[in-house]
């Protein structure tokens, strides 16, 4: 476990600044569900999200069909949520 796990107050106030973006169940990971007009659109974005995700070496795990984008954010290497989860997410936001 080479990175740090955000403590819980962290978490909340990360939570607090993203009120799209939810905790998962289980406290590992983030994740956010995103809707765009058509396929082109959500895979679009997906693609601006993979290209930065490969900068940063940082990637996420998502699920999508069609126009739906189910975003998760969590670190393998922290076992948790990380401040490269909480990076994401705000650089993702801007992105919309
Ligand atoms: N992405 C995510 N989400 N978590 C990681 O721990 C992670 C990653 N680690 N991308 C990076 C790649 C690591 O495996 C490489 C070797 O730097």
């Amino acid at each position: 476990m080479a990175i740090a796990r955000l403590a819980k107050d962290e978490i909340d106030t990360l939570l607090a600044e993203l009120p799209e973006w939810r905790l998962r169940a289980d406290k590992l990971a983030i994740t956010r569900n995103l809707k765009f007009a058509d396929f082109v659109e959500a895979f679009g974005f997906m693609t601006k999200i993979a290209i930065h995700a490969e900068k940063v070496d940082h990637h996420p795990e998502w699920f999508n069909v069609y126009n739906r984008l189910e975003i998760t954010l969590t670190t393998h290497d922290a076992d948790g949520v990380s401040q490269r989860d909480a990076d994401m997410a705000k650089w993702i936001e801007a992105q919309l």
